[in-house]
């Protein structure tokens, strides 16, 4: 569907598609242990997160230029931008990069590259929030944090993302810390496979703004109260969580209770070139599956106006 929305829960790498996988290995001389796309697509059947994740690092071997970023980037924003996105809020995993060998600039610079323009060329507003790898240490966090001094007026926020389960929110206290010290803004993923104390202790411990996924938070009505009342935005991502088995069907995903309940929801793609859907295939699946009414699908699209860190006089512009 394309009404005007904001997608608050976009990781770059994730919109990765086989035919540009196929095409920046050729450019770069990377080998890729698929023979083609059509065998690459085979390859996207997750039995969780983590087997997710291993085919998503993976590939990301075939990014190695700014071009390649910036060719990334410019390929999102045009199909964000033909779903009607008209802002998006765009993660991106520094040290997935730098363990990589690339330099942080390469990443930031070349990412910039098409959101500088992005206004101008996809009618799509931009901000960069960098993610941790909450499966990397918290002094591997605080290194990239340091590296990314010098690219603030680039970056929004910070937020933290990866394996869950086993990494709760406080290891990465300090980190938190240190970024409010630089004036970021602070997400987290918590929820998605971890327990509803993991939202609670991103809330608590790292003072985030908003939940992504937060989906958990279900199994505990105090916690959902508290959401309520504080007006916590949760970025789902209806059609991530039918891809990584977090729902068994999209017809039994909560969403719908989420709304009735109070929640602030939005509604997101997270990794559409693996999980079947950008952001209005996203949109439009819940509409088919889940029946919502047009009144709903329209308090989705304005809480992701409201939920975005667009300042007040930006927001009313998407609208
Ligand atoms: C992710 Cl779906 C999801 N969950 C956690 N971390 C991620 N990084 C990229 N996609
Ligand atoms: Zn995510």
């Amino acid at each position: 569907m394309s009404v005007p929305k904001a997608e608050l829960h976009l990781h770059i790498e994730g919109t990765l598609e086989p035919e540009l996988a196929f095409e920046l290995a050729d450019r770069n001389r990377v080998e890729l242990p698929y023979a083609d796309t059509e065998e690459l697509r085979k390859a996207y059947q997750f039995e969780d997160l983590q087997s997710f994740l291993n085919l998503y690092y993976e590939l990301m071997a075939v990014l190695r230029t700014e071009r390649d970023f910036e060719d990334l980037a410019n390929a999102y924003l045009a199909r964000a931008a033909a779903q009607g996105v008209r802002h998006a809020e765009i993660f991106f995993d520094p040290q997935a990069h730098t363990k990589r060998g690339l330099e942080l600039g390469t990443v930031v610079e070349g990412l910039w590259r098409a959101l500088g323009s992005s206004e101008a060329n996809h009618g799509v507003s931009t901000r960069l929030i960098m993610c941790f790898l909450r499966d990397d240490s918290a002094e591997s966090a605080m290194e990239t944090l340091r590296a990314a001094e010098p690219y603030l007026d680039r970056i929004t926020g910070v937020g933290l993302d990866s394996a869950e389960v086993g990494h709760p929110p406080v290891k990465f206290r300090e980190v938190y810390e240190a970024a409010a010290a630089l004036g970021l803004r602070r997400v987290a993923h918590a929820g998605e496979e971890g327990p509803p104390a993991y939202i609670t202790e991103a809330l608590d411990v790292l003072g985030v703004e908003r939940v992504d996924h937060g989906l958990r938070c279900m199994e505990d009505p105090a916690l959902v109260e508290r959401l309520v009342r504080e007006r916590v935005p949760l970025t789902l991502c209806p059609l991530s969580n039918v891809r990584l088995r977090t729902v068994d069907v999209l017809a039994e995903h909560p969403l719908p209770a989420m709304l009735d309940a109070g929640l602030m929801c939005t509604v997101n793609s997270d990794d559409p070139a693996y999980f079947g859907g950008y952001a209005g295939d996203n949109f439009d699946a819940v509409r088919q599956t889940l029946g919502l009414t047009d009144e709903r699908l329209r308090e989705l699209a304005r809480n992701s106006f409201l939920a975005s860190f667009l300042e007040d006089d930006e927001e009313l512009r998407g609208q």
